[in-house]
């Protein structure tokens, strides 16, 4: 059997396609009038669903719009119409690709992972880990997030797990001087990929950016060039990973997101709100707790999987 490239992503979404999704789908399913109670619907349920006051908003008025044009004049017309817009507002912030992420052959790339203590930072780190080895490349992991010994422990686990090296010191030790020896150990090797594994204490933001900033500096001064920052999070916190996102946007710039917990949500519709509200890209979605549940994004397999019928 041959599984789509997009088959994870399509299992992750499973809890909302058959929840809210589902309902919304019904509403179209049946030849029904365009009318009020049909709005009325459709605005509770994408609210319920997640997707957020202001994103709800901008479809709705595109969805009327459509209407009044004469584009639209049927409950099936609407349901094209609702799905291609929810596509269109995925690929509205300019798409990332994984391969964006990697340095030229032959240089070292890094790669920080930042996002609040239990969204799934590690866990992510492990499926990068895995997802990248299984392409080729030479990857190492950096134990950054030093406040925690359990931290430490966590990550040398996964990278048992998956067969990476992890570098690390011991707890309270400066993240900056983690890194340091991180890089000059991926040199030494010949390693391509660095995933760095940072401190998620958001409610010390201060320290947070200036612990981030340092990092950065630790890289300019060995002359890493390619640096990418990718924020984790929960996609079953629901409108608080936009409070999170915001924050960490504010504090080190962000160049991509992987939103982990897809699979534990029936709420899959907070992904639109994310993207609309924080103009990153999604990259990559977590469909469960092994260093294989991992599913790259793609906007329209993501519609097609809330939406498709058994
Ligand atoms: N179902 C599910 N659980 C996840 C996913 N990612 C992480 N977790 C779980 O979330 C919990 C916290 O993960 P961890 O990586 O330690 O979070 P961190 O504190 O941000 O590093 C663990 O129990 C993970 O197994 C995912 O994509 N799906
Ligand atoms: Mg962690």
């Amino acid at each position: 059997m041959i599984l789509s490239r997009f088959f994870k992503l399509d299992k992750s979404v499973e809890k909302s396609r058959e929840g809210i999704f589902s309902r919304i789908a019904s509403i179209f399913e049946q030849p029904r009038p365009v009318d009020d109670d049909l709005w009325d619907e459709l605005e509770e349920l994408l609210l319920q669903a997640d997707v957020g006051v202001h994103t709800t908003d901008q479809l709705m008025e595109i969805m009327r719009n459509e209407v009044e044009l004469g584009n639209a004049t049927n409950s099936r017309d609407l349901y094209r119409v609702l799905q291609e817009e929810l596509v269109l507002s995925l690929e509205e912030v300019a798409p990332a690709e994984p391969e964006d992420f990697l340095a030229q052959p032959g240089e070292l790339g890094v790669i920080l992972i930042v996002g609040v203590n239990g969204v799934g930072k590690t866990t992510s780190i492990a499926k990068l880990a895995d997802y990248w080895k299984s392409r080729g490349q030479k990857v190492m992991l950096a134990a950054g997030d030093t406040f925690r010994a359990a931290a430490i422990d966590q990550l040398k686990l996964w990278g048992d797990r998956v067969g990476v090296p992890v570098i690390a010191q011991n707890p309270g030790s400066d993240p900056g001087s983690v890194v340091f020896d991180a890089v000059s150990a991926a040199r030494t090797r010949g390693v391509e990929l660095l995933i760095v594994d940072t401190a998620g204490r958001l409610h010390t933001k201060v320290n947070l950016m200036e612990e981030l900033r340092k990092i950065r500096r630790v890289l300019d001064r060995q002359n890493v060039s390619h640096v990418r920052s990718l924020l984790v999070l929960d996609a079953s916190t629901g409108q608080n990973a936009i409070v999170q996102g915001r924050a960490f946007k504010e504090a080190t710039g962000l160049d991509g997101l992987i939103l982990a917990k897809l699979d534990g949500t029936a709420k899959g519709g907070v992904v639109f709100a994310i993207v609309d509200e924080l103009e990153i890209p999604v990259l990559f979605v977590g469909t469960g707790e092994k260093a294989s549940d991992l599913s790259e994004f793609d906007a329209k397999a993501f519609v097609n999987a809330l939406f498709k019928r058994a």
